[in-house]
């Protein structure tokens, strides 16, 4: 089978011997997003919301119609909803600082036991500055959520639920519609990091129920440095402002500030707006290919392959044998990933080992290291078979 895209549209495979599974650290992109940054710096450079002139109206014009792009391939009810950050990071970050004057002494937040470190350090870093308490959701044994005991973890003193869209380590994809409902009806505020799925999946924030979004760009073909968080326009319009500075504001005296209206009350400074360009011409790419395309072909990827590494003696595999995203953490007796990974690299395949920014999920998976591959629309079943017959090298070395 070949990919679901031409390799060719990614000049990274010019060399043809890389075999690249590591994009759910970050993707490759194709040549229209790396023309698009360098024609915006070529032919359109000029700071936006400030410059009168022509050039300055010009990249103004480019840097909304990414947000409206974005706004539209998230099915938002307006642009106004999505705000240009650096990334999930920043996102969540922006949250945990913006809603700190809704969180009170004995408040709970509730997040899961599959989160990345992004999704549980800014709470953390929340919950001791206002005296909350942080609870977990715990998982079964094939890595999903376990919702049995759900009276436990949501109760009337939950006032924030964040949790995983998908799993950057086993790969689960959570019920967040089922979730949405119970977060419901107990009135907290429902934010899902979407930095794993909106790259790989239809993402329809209207449909899910949630709150707030958190994704990045450079996860699903577009630049660095730049990501999103969508929210819901009246709950941002009662957020604080994260950062402060140059154009989040509507008037500055010496001794007093008002604010900017929604997005830009939370865009403060120069923003990245080459990068948003940059991102809004990934999501064109993708909207083509179309998402429903990418997960259906994801999935046929990533079930060849599971069928396929469960054929390598001594290997362990991490999460959900069948149900997934395009994800899957292994271990293999005798051969400690770190080993695996420098011999799979003589063969110019690249995947990721260690604990991912996810060390309270290895703990419960009883590890403190993985080797992690995962998948995207460049990749092919030859991928798969060459990183199969590299791993089984490994294993005769040893
Ligand atoms: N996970 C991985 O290799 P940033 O770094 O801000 O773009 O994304 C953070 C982040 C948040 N949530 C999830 C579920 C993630 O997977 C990540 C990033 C990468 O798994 C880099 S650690």
């Amino acid at each position: 089978m070949t990919s679901l895209v031409q390799k060719t549209d990614f000049p990274i495979f010019d060399d043809e011997k890389l075999i690249y599974l590591d994009s759910a650290s970050t993707s490759q992109k194709p040549k229209i997003v790396l023309d698009t940054i360098k024609n915006a710096y070529e032919s359109s450079n000029a700071n936006v919301h400030r410059a009168l002139y022509d050039l300055g109206s010009r990249s103004t014009e480019l840097y909304e119609s990414s947000r409206e792009i974005i706004s539209d391939f998230i099915n938002a009810h307006s642009s106004k909803e999505v705000i240009f950050t650096g990334g999930a990071t920043e996102s969540i970050n922006l949250l945990s600082y913006s809603l700190e004057k809704k969180i009170q002494k004995g408040d709970e937040i509730l997040l899961s036991h599959m989160e990345h470190h992004a999704n549980i350090v800014p709470w953390q870093q929340l919950a001791k500055r206002c005296g909350a308490q942080l609870k977990y959701l715990p998982l079964t044994d094939s890595g999903d959520l376990d919702l049995s005991k759900k009276e436990q973890y949501f109760t009337n003193k939950t006032k924030i639920v964040s949790i995983t869209h998908m799993s950057n380590v086993l790969g689960t994809i959570n019920p967040i519609k089922k979730i949405a409902k119970i977060v419901k009806s107990i009135g907290a505020i429902f934010i899902i990091d979407g930095a794993q799925s909106v790259s790989h999946m239809p993402v329809d924030v209207q449909k899910l129920e949630c709150d707030f979004l958190a994704f990045s760009g450079h996860k699903m073909l577009g630049p660095t440095g730049v990501g999103v968080l969508w929210g819901k326009l009246n709950l941002l319009n009662d957020l604080e402002p994260f950062l402060s500075g140059g154009e989040m504001i509507e008037k500055v005296t010496l001794d007093n500030s008002t604010w900017n209206e929604v997005p830009y009350k939370f865009e403060a400074g120069t923003p990245n707006y080459i990068q948003a360009i940059g991102l809004s011409a990934a999501v064109k790419y993708l909207k083509d290919i179309g998402m429903d395309n990418v997960r259906n072909y994801e999935e046929t990827l990533t079930s060849y392959a599971l069928e396929k590494l469960q054929n390598i003696p001594k290997i362990y595999i991490h999460g959900n044998p069948k149900k997934r995203g395009g994800v899957i953490s292994f271990n293999i007796g005798g051969v400690h990933p770190q080993d695996l990974a420098q011999f799979l690299n003589e063969d110019k395949i690249c995947l990721r080992v260690g604990h991912h920014c996810a060390q309270p999920l290895l703990e419960t998976l009883n590890e403190t290291s993985t080797a992690r591959i995962s998948f995207y629309i460049y990749n092919n079943f030859s991928d798969i078979d060459k990183l199969v017959d590299s791993i089984n090298s490994t294993i005769k070395y040893f």
